[in-house]
């Protein structure tokens, strides 16, 4: 075993620390957790569930910021060690193809991921009730939208980082119009980012995991490896104090990317530290964007902590596989729902 290599860019600057000596998780924290604080821009409140890109030997992502008046929107930031961001204050202006003005109602959980020379971001849109929302830009200046992926109601819409037996590829989790008690993994291809179809089934919630039991729903875009895509996710338990999100991983086949390899058991990150437990929404961990190192196998791995902060976790690619291998639960089709 082991062993497993990234296929993609080297990232010579990504964002690093050693793992703490005797930690015996595949995923720690970063010791100057959270990276934002409540009240980051005169506008918003708190940034969170973020997406994080290298640009221009710094790096650049999209913000979820929620306002003052309680609405979750889009922001750009500004980075160059990939740990202390500079955040716009002003909310992303989105135009259609004409260059007119198109603005989401609302906008949540970016997704951003590099195709060829073009960024694409996906995120939750208002669509007569939540849907997924596409749209590129080259500069993070100027941004234009596509057609919205998938009739209401969706999430969680996260593509592939490239072109898979020639389809864009997306994964998605239907869900309802409200906080969504369930859901499940699904994917779709398209041949021009703008039909989408060939729906498949990824993974369900549940298994044997209790912090997986009652929804599950794709994480950062999924890390190309010599042993499949590694993918991370987030897992929700309803507790009876409300739902707990917490972080696992899954293998999927290279070529058929529907078909699941491995499924961890036990999550690798769930609330612990006080900036995951309290919060606006406290007992959420939620990842959302994964830098990563071809060269040294090193992953960077953001997520939202408690819908209030930026937060930074790191791992090692061989360390995350043999790790989802080893405490892979028996994968039976049709078991879990
Ligand atoms: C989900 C989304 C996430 C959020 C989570 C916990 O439904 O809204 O943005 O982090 O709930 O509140």
């Amino acid at each position: 075993m082991g062993g497993a290599r990234i296929i993609g860019e080297s990232l010579s600057n990504i964002p690093w620390q050693d793992k703490p000596e005797g930690y015996e998780g595949v995923v720690w924290r970063y010791d100057k957790n959270p990276l934002t604080k409540w009240n980051p821009t005169r506008s918003t409140a708190r940034v969170f569930n973020s997406a994080i890109v290298p640009f221009k030997g710094g790096f650049a992502g999209v913000f979820r910021a929620d306002h003052k008046d309680g609405k979750a929107r889009l922001h750009v930031g500004w980075s160059d060690d990939g740990i202390s961001w500079d955040i716009e204050d002003e909310v992303i202006t989105w135009r259609d193809s004409e260059g007119r003005i198109y603005q989401p109602n609302y906008a949540y959980d970016p997704r951003v991921v590099k195709i060829e020379d073009t960024y694409y971001i996906t995120w939750c849109t208002d669509f007569y009730g939540p849907s997924v929302g596409v749209g590129v830009t080259k500069d993070f200046k100027e941004f234009i939208r596509l057609e919205n992926a998938f009739l209401p109601f969706n999430r969680n819409g996260v593509l592939f980082p490239r072109m898979i037996n020639g389809k864009y590829v997306m994964l998605s989790r239907p869900s309802d119009a409200g906080h969504t008690p369930f859901g499940d993994i699904f994917l779709s291809e398209s041949p021009d980012m703008i039909h989408w179809g060939k729906h498949r089934r990824v993974m369900g919630r549940g298994g044997t995991g209790w912090w997986q039991g009652l929804k599950i729903g794709a994480g950062p875009v999924p890390i190309e490896t010599t042993e499949g895509w590694l993918l991370f996710y987030h897992g929700v338990v309803l507790t009876c104090n409300g739902y707990v999100y917490s972080c696992g991983a899954a293998i999927l086949d290279l070529n058929n990317p529907s078909k699941v390899l491995y499924r961890c058991r036990d999550y690798l990150l769930t609330p612990e530290k006080e900036y995951e437990t309290v919060g606006f929404v406290p007992n959420v961990v939620f990842p959302c964007a994964a830098l990563t190192d071809a060269e040294s196998g090193r992953i960077a791995l953001y997520y939202g902590s408690a819908d209030t902060y930026v937060s930074l976790a790191f791992a090692r690619v061989e360390e995350v596989v043999d790790y989802v291998k080893e405490n892979a639960e028996p994968f039976h089709e049709g078991e879990g729902r």
